[in-house]
């Protein structure tokens, strides 16, 4: 689909190792925690957020954030180094103000939805994977579409903009065990976004 770009391994190995001990170092900050749906169902996904706001979900609904739900208090900042990732590959001179941290055990999915809580869809999202490989399922802006399946590997970025920022896309399951470099496995996803308008 147009405006869906894949950068297969774009990250060194090292700057991966950078960035997971980066992570690890906010995380003691920010801690996991496992959210529910408006429909109250738990997800299965670990979730936190680093920037100005952070996506979160409760049985009150969806929305963007400034504080941690359970520390209220604000996320960390976003690493330098996703700041340049999105400054080098985004196309928008206007800086991201949120990265949503997801974590998924062996058993972890998402199910396909579109990432539509943000003020603005010219701004694109920017997803970093790290750790275990992740079959990435992506189709077109109605649930039925056609999709296609992707392998997102530790150190691949994907890019949803122009026409595909509001596809359909999700992780159908994680390849347990693919990956050493997230401490006790898992994957790791970090997806950058332009959360409030920009004036
Ligand atoms: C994941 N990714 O890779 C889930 N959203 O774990 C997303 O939901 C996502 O990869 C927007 C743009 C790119 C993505
Ligand atoms: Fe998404």
């Amino acid at each position: 689909m147009d405006g869906f770009r894949l950068f297969p391994q774009y990250l060194t190995p090292e700057a991966q190792t950078c960035l997971v001990d980066d992570l690890r170092q906010r995380l003691a900050q920010s801690p996991l925690y496992q959210p529910v749906t408006p429909g109250r169902k738990p997800m299965s996904v670990r979730m936190t957020n680093l920037g100005a706001l952070g996506w979160c979900t409760d049985t009150t609904g969806y929305r963007y954030q400034p504080l941690h739900p359970l520390t209220a208090q604000p996320w960390p900042d976003i690493p330098t180094c996703l700041m340049k990732l999105w400054a080098d590959l985004a196309d928008s001179a206007v800086p991201p103000d949120a990265c949503l941290v997801n974590v998924y055990g062996p058993e972890a999915r998402m199910g396909l939805h579109q990432d539509r809580d943000e003020a603005d869809f010219r701004f694109p999202v920017v997803s970093v994977s790290l750790g275990d490989t992740g079959i990435f399922r992506i189709g077109g802006l109605k649930r039925n579409d056609p999709t296609q399946s992707i392998r997102l590997a530790s150190g691949d970025v994907c890019i949803l903009s122009g026409r595909a920022r509001l596809a359909y896309h999700g992780i159908d399951r994680i390849l347990a065990g693919s990956s050493r470099i997230w401490p006790g496995g898992g994957r790791v996803n970090l997806t950058l976004r332009r959360a409030a308008p920009f004036v």
